[in-house]
C-alpha cells in the first residue's frame, strides 16, 4: 500500500475537540491556527502529517443547552459542528479529518477502550456523590469548591457553578496510577510548558481519587458496553477521539501502526488535567502507548478581559478575517502571544503588527527590491556577481535561520520563530538602505545587481519560512520571486535563487491597514 512505501517520518497532531454548544470564538480560532501552523511546518519539512480537529458533542452541557433551545442535542451539534467546520475552512486549517464524536466509528472506538480498561480490572460499579460542573463537564472534590455570598457552590479554579450529584456510576481506578503519573512528569516529561507540568504534578501529588466515568441521569452519550442504562462520562469518549482518528480499535491496521502514538495534542490550559492525568492513565490501562507530548497554550482575552456571551465581547473569527485579512490575523496571533502564555487581542495591537511588521518591514523589503529588479534588470533575477562581506553577512543570517526556526516551530514557540525571522528582515532592510542600490544604478550597475540578488535571496528564505504561518501571502511572495511549485519545501532553503529566473510584474503582498474614514480621529 501507499503507506508502506512512504518512507517519510510521520507526525500526528491534534487540536482539542470543541463543544458545539455555541458558535466558535477567537479562542477556538487561535488553537486551530497554531496547530495548523505546526502541521504545515512539518509537511514542508518532509513529514507525512496527519492532522485532526473536530467537535465534542456528547454530555450534559450539550443536552442542557439543547433543552433550553427546544431542539435535540443532535440538532444542536449538527448546527454548531457546521459552524466550527466553516470557521476552520475560513482560517485555512489544513485538517485531514474533522471528527465528530457522534460519528459511528467513534462509538465503536469508545466502547473498545472501555472494554480494554475493564478487562484490565480498572473499572468497578459503585455510586457517586459529589460536586459536578456542567459548564466544565468536571467533578470537583469538596476542597476544590467554595460557597459564595449567593449561597451557591462554585469551583475555585474555574468559577463555574456546581450541582450536587448522586447516582450509580462506574469508576476508573485512577488512584492506582498516581506514582506512574508522577514519574511521567519527571525530567522534561510529557506536558508543556513546564509551569503547567508543575501545577499538574502538584495536583497528582496531593492524592488522586478514583474517577466517576459513567452517568445515569441523562442519556446523551456513548452507552456503556453491557450496561446501556449508563452513558460514558463525556471526557472518556472525548479523549478517545484521538484514537478513533487513526482507526482504533484496528490496532494492526496501517493507520494505527503508522500514526499512533500521536506526536502532540495541542490544547488550552483549562483542560491540561484531563489530558495529562486521565488520558495517560486510560491509555496505560488499555495497554496503549501514550502521546509523546501535550502542549497547553494560554487563553486569549479581548483587550485583557475574558470573553463571554453575557459581557457581549465575544469575537467572531469571520468578522476578524473580514476586517484584517486571514494571514494578518494568523500572523498577529502567533507573533503577539508567546505560545503557552495568555495573550490579548485588540484592534490597535493587530493594526500595529499589520502596518509595522508586515507592510513596512517585510512588504517594503520585497516591494522595493522587486520593483528595482523589474525596472533595471529586465524583470529577471540579476547576476550574483562577487559577494562582499556585507552581502555574505546578511545571506548567512538568513540561511542560519533554519536551525533556530525549526527548533522553535518543533517546540511550538511560534512567536520565537517569527521574532528570529523578523530580526533578519530588519537587518536586510538596513543592509538595503546602507548599500543604496538606487545610487549604484548609475555608479556601479554590476554592484547594484549583486545587492538586488542578495536581497531577493533573503526574501526567498523568509518567504519559505513564513509559509506555515501565512500560507496565502507566502505563496504570492514566492510567485513574485519566480519560485516553482516544487522548490518551496524547507529543504529548498539550502539552494540559492537562480540567476536569470523570469519574474512576474511585482505586486505588493502586504497592504497597509487604513482606518475606515469614519473612525479617524
Ligand atoms: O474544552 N483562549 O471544549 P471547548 C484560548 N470539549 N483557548 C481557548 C479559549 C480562549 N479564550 N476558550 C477555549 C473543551 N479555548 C472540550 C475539549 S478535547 C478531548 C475536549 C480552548 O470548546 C480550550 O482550552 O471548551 C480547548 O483547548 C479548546 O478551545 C476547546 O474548548
Amino acid at each position: 500500500t501507499a503507506a508502506e512505501t512512504d518512507a517519510r517520518p510521520t507526525f500526528y497532531v491534534t487540536t482539542a475537540i470543541s463543544y458545539p454548544n455555541g458558535a466558535p470564538h477567537i479562542g477556538h480560532a487561535y488553537e486551530a491556527i497554531a496547530t495548523d501552523t505546526l502541521a504545515r511546518f512539518k509537511r514542508l519539512d518532509g513529514y507525512d502529517v496527519r492532522f485532526m480537529t473536530g467537535t465534542d458533542e456528547h454530555g450534559q452541557k450539550m443536552q442542557q443547552t439543547a433543552e433550553k433551545e427546544g431542539i435535540s442535542p443532535k440538532e444542536l451539534a449538527d448546527r454548531n459542528a457546521a459552524a466550527f467546520k466553516a470557521m476552520d475552512d475560513a482560517l485555512g486549517v489544513s485538517y485531514d479529518r474533522f471528527i465528530r464524536t457522534t460519528d459511528d466509528d467513534h462509538t465503536v472506538a469508545s466502547q473498545a477502550i472501555w472494554e480494554r480498561m475493564e478487562a484490565n480490572g480498572d473499572i468497578y460499579l459503585d455510586s457517586y456523590s459529589g460536586w459536578y460542573s456542567v459548564r466544565d463537564e468536571a467533578f470537583y472534590g469538596e476542597d476544590e469548591t467554595e460557597v459564595r455570598v449567593d449561597g451557591l457552590r462554585y469551583s475555585k479554579e474555574t468559577g463555574t457553578e456546581l450541582t450536587w450529584t448522586e447516582e450509580a456510576s462506574y469508576f476508573f481506578r485512577l488512584s492506582a496510577y498516581q506514582d506512574r503519573l508522577l514519574e511521567l512528569y519527571e525530567g522534561e516529561g510529557f506536558l508543556y510548558p513546564e509551569a503547567r507540568r508543575n501545577e499538574i504534578a502538584e495536583f497528582v501529588r496531593s492524592g488522586l481519587r478514583d474517577l466517576s466515568i459513567s452517568r445515569t441521569t441523562f442519556d446523551w452519550g456513548v452507552p456503556v458496553p453491557g450496561d446501556p442504562e449508563h452513558v460514558m462520562y463525556v471526557w472518556v469518549d472525548a479523549l478517545t477521539n484521538y484514537l478513533t482518528g487513526v482507526g482504533f480499535p484496528a490496532t494492526d491496521d496501517d493507520a494505527f501502526t503508522r500514526y499512533w502514538p500521536a506526536d502532540v495534542h495541542v490544547i488550552g490550559k483549562d483542560i491540561a488535567r484531563f489530558h495529562s492525568v486521565y488520558w495517560p492513565a486510560f491509555l496505560w490501562s488499555a495497554g496503549l502507548e501514550l502521546p509523546r507530548k501535550v502542549f497547553a497554550h494560554g487563553f486569549l482575552y479581548n483587550q485583557g478581559e475574558k470573553m463571554s456571551k453575557s459581557v457581549g465581547n465575544v469575537i467572531d473569527p469571520h468578522a476578524l478575517i473580514g476586517e484584517y485579512g486571514l494571514d494578518q490575523v494568523r500572523f498577529f496571533l502567533l507573533r503577539e502571544v508567546s505560545f503557552g502564555q495568555d495573550g490579548s487581542y485588540s484592534h490597535d495591537g493587530i493594526v500595529s503588527r499589520i502596518n509595522a511588521d508586515l507592510a513596512n518591514d517585510l512588504g517594503n523589503l520585497a516591494q522595493r527590491s522587486l520593483s528595482m529588479v523589474a525596472k533595471n534588470c529586465d524583470g529577471a533575477v540579476p547576476d550574483m556577481g562577487e559577494l562582499t562581506e556585507a552581502d555574505r553577512a546578511i545571506l548567512d543570517a538568513a540561511h542560519d535561520l533554519l536551525g533556530p526556526v525549526r527548533e522553535a516551530f518543533d517546540g511550538l514557540q511560534f512567536h520565537r520563530a517569527l521574532e528570529a525571522i523578523w530580526r533578519v528582515v530588519a537587518d536586510c532592510n538596513r543592509y538595503f538602505t546602507a548599500q543604496e542600490p538606487w545610487v549604484l544604478r548609475k555608479t556601479d550597475p554590476a554592484r547594484m545587481q549583486t545587492v538586488l540578488w542578495t536581497t531577493l535571496e533573503v526574501v526567498r528564505v523568509v518567504a519559505l519560512l513564513v509559509q506555515p504561518v501565512m500560507p496565502t501571502s507566502a505563496e504570492k511572495l514566492l510567485d513574485v520571486l519566480g519560485q516553482p511549485e516544487d522548490r518551496r519545501q524547507i529543504a529548498d532553503i539550502s539552494e540559492r535563487i537562480v540567476v536569470g529566473t523570469a519574474l512576474p510584474k511585482p505586486t505588493p503582498v502586504f497592504p497597509r491597514y487604513e482606518e475606515p474614514a469614519a473612525l479617524q480621529g
